[in-house]
């Protein structure tokens, strides 16, 4: 299959994040996807090709203004306020109840109006790096529209915790969202599949009042996982979108057995929305040694849930989310690949 890459994630590298209580070392590093790379190479899942510069028009279907342009200026404002050596731009605070949203405010103000976590830093590289991974995305999404069975976009920074107006875990625009809704645009009926540990909660919220785009996502249950707030099993959609979104969340330390389950009725709902394309928020972090999850998958069942994948018989976008063991996650991404390439 066709692999979209740009050089651009390189230069979105911060240094840390702030977790538990400390400055830790950031676990979305750019290793991630050059291990990934490699592994795809040596084991010839596909050509490697740069993506084509879409412009920001479809980015601007899925995302508010404001934030584009808070995104595009961050790094220049807390540089031009804090220093050219400064630290990585993360907000200190937050417009809790009863205060107000300053969307036009300084640089302060904006971090804790527009982002949700202490995760997500912003650095020099960050915007042109998020606007090369929504690239892969549409470049993917148009190769299946030009008749590819499949592609994958292995692009970071992620996007699925990214919603129209917020941004937070390691995500700054939601890639697989604006696929979708490119898709939508050319006449492709979208579903996205978020097999990602934790919760696509962006992706859930833009098209939570739609039925145009199902989301259907298995993950750690929010009572204990990341994002926490979103991702519960009542979450159906609301108005016409009713109906249209399907969580599956997972208990602590869920295996292949439970997995397996779960991908069986997301499966089921998907064949039932009957759509043109499937979108897959391909998340590495269920392994069993993920050092942020809680999951007990093993490296084998990764080509059983590419075989999965495959059984839906439809064109399929592959798009790079969250997993974070450097030494298992090339092989681990490569077996979905390899398994749904060898069932397809
Ligand atoms: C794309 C993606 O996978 N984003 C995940 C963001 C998760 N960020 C915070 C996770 C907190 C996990 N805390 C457990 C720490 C164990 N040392
Ligand atoms: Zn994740």
């Amino acid at each position: 299959m066709k692999i979209f890459y740009s050089p651009a994630h390189l230069e979105h590298e911060p240094p840390q994040e702030f977790e538990q209580g400390r400055m830790a070392p950031a676990v979305e590093v750019p290793e991630r996807v050059e291990r990934v790379r490699a592994e795809a190479e040596r084991r010839k899942i596909g050509a490697l090709l740069p993506p084509r510069d879409f412009g920001m028009e479809p980015v601007s279907r899925v995302h508010d203004a404001g934030l584009v342009t808070f995104l595009s200026e961050a790094s220049s404002l807390w540089r031009k306020r804090y220093g050219e050596g400064a630290p990585p731009a993360i907000p200190s605070a937050w417009p809790g109840r009863g205060m107000k949203n300053r969307f036009q405010g300084d640089v302060e103000s904006r971090l804790g109006t527009y982002a949700f976590d202490t995760a997500t830093p912003i650095v020099r590289g960050t915007w042109s790096a998020s606007l090369a991974a929504a690239n892969c995305a549409l470049s993917a999404a148009e190769a299946i529209k030009s008749g590819e069975r499949a592609a994958f976009a292995l692009a970071r920074p992620p996007g699925h915790h990214a919603s129209a107006d917020v941004f937070g875990g390691y995500c700054y625009l939601n890639n697989i969202a604006i696929a979708a809704q490119w898709c939508v645009d050319h006449g492709l009926k979208p579903a996205v599949l978020d097999v990602d540990y934790h919760h696509g909660n962006g992706t859930q919220s833009i098209f939570y009042g739609r039925d145009d785009v199902l989301f259907v996502s298995i993950h750690g249950d929010p009572s204990f996982a990341y994002p926490h707030f979103l991702g519960f099993a009542d979450e159906h959609g609301e108005g016409r979108g009713e109906g249209a979104n399907l969580n599956l969340p997972l208990p602590m330390y869920s295996a292949w057995d439970a997995y397996s389950w779960a991908l069986d009725k997301a499966a089921k709902k998907i064949r039932a929305f009957g759509p043109d394309v499937l979108l897959v928020s391909l998340g590495l972090d269920s392994f069993e040694a993920d050092p942020i999850s809680k999951f007990k998958l093993r490296a084998e069942d990764y080509l059983r849930m590419g075989e999965a994948i495959a059984g839906l018989k439809l064109p399929t976008v592959f798009n790079f989310e969250g997993g974070y063991n450097l030494d298992a996650l090339a092989a681990i991404t490569v077996n979905v690949l390899e398994g749904f390439e060898s069932a397809a």
